[in-house]
């Protein structure tokens, strides 16, 4: 298959996993007989650096112009620590969402059993866990209107029924492919915008007469996707929400570096970690780069390429299994190995 692919590196620790991640879809372009082309462009605060504009037109074309786009991550500290600038290389990555259309996050929740140990929670909660997050990615808080002066400041909290209508619609079809069990997660008793994501959800149930249907709010899913994981399936949310519990479900996975996810609406799908730039780490070879490998993983397995994904994901595993790990889950006395020497092995076990 032939393949056209944005790569985006962005900022702090993502230019170094990414070139993990492409070096993996070499070699399994190289394995399986496949031609992957690829066209990097910039976003985020090197964006800023390089013209002024955190998602430039020019990233918007080549995503606009590729098959898939993988991303790595956006910030850096010097504007977290200098509120004056506003122009904030986060915005890259929501104009970035909003240009391409991609409503649908989708981050996937799945434990590695070698992994159960590092996590703060009892292993026999966690064990066999396997659900998805489905965030709303182009609504919301991040999107409605904001304010900001010395005494007052405002985020806007606006749903539309389509906006709403079409996510339920991917979280309920998503639940039939699954195990048909889909929590949708609000804050109903207090915020308007969760009563009409209610509502829609509540009519839209008979439609989907074998998926069971519960209602949680957002600090009781908070507790539950911790004390019993295993209870979810498939859990549906709106923007904010999805973006907190999906570094809180880190602890289920063992590490924030493991956490991949896809990104689907209407122009072309982007692929890339959960998890955030790091820029502390920058360049010091530590992240973890198997969110970013993962990512790439579902990026094929999202063209088909079923078996080209599981490769990716024994590989992973695999790594895991040999201690091959980074820093934060390393075992205990065992060899440390970076960023470099984690993308390397993985890549010589494909080619094996
Ligand atoms: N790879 C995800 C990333 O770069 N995250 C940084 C960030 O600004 N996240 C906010 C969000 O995902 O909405």
């Amino acid at each position: 298959m032939k393949l056209k692919i944005a790569i985006l590196p962005g900022d702090g620790i993502g230019p170094e996993i990414m070139k993990q991640g492409v070096a993996v879809l070499n070699a399994v372009a190289e394995k399986c007989g496949h031609e992957f082309t690829y066209e990097e462009a910039l976003v985020g605060a090197c964006a800023i650096e390089a013209c002024g504009d955190p998602y430039p037109e020019a990233t918007h074309q080549a995503c606009m112009n590729a098959d898939a786009v993988l991303f790595a991550a956006v910030g850096d500290l010097k504007y977290d620590n200098n509120p004056t600038l506003k122009v904030r290389p986060e915005t890259g990555l929501l104009a970035m969402r909003k240009k391409l259309g991609l409503f649908a996050n989708v981050r996937p929740v799945a434990t590695f059993d070698c992994l159960l140990h590092k996590s703060p929670l009892k292993e026999e909660l966690l064990r066999g866990a396997d659900f998805v997050v489905l965030r709303e990615l182009t609504g919301g808080m991040y999107f409605g209107e904001k304010y900001q002066d010395n005494d007052k400041a405002y985020d806007t909290d606006v749903y539309t029924r389509p906006e709403i209508e079409r996510i339920l619609k991917v979280a309920f079809e998503m639940a039939m492919q699954r195990r048909k069990h889909l929590t949708v997660v609000d804050k109903a008793n207090v915020l308007a915008s969760s009563r009409l994501w209610r509502q829609i959800a509540k009519e839209m149930e008979p439609q989907y007469p074998e998926v069971q249907t519960d209602y949680m709010f957002i600090d009781n899913a908070s507790m539950r996707v911790l004390t019993e994981p295993r209870f979810f399936d498939v859990i549906v949310t709106e923007n904010t929400f999805g973006d907190i519990l999906t570094d809180e479900t880190s602890c289920i996975t063992g590490s924030m570096g493991l956490q991949p996810s896809s990104s689907l609406g209407e122009h072309t799908p982007l692929f890339e970690p959960v998890h955030g730039s790091w820029p502390q780490a920058a360049g010091q070879n530590l992240a973890n780069p198997l969110a970013q490998i993962l990512s790439a993983a579902m990026l094929l397995e999202h063209f088909g390429l079923k078996e080209e994904g599981a490769l990716i994901r024994k590989a992973v595993d695999a790594s895991l299994d040999a201690n091959v790990r980074t820093p934060e889950i390393q075992v205990e006395g065992g060899q440390k190995y970076g960023t470099r020497e984690v993308g390397e092995w993985i890549v010589n076990y494909i080619k094996a």
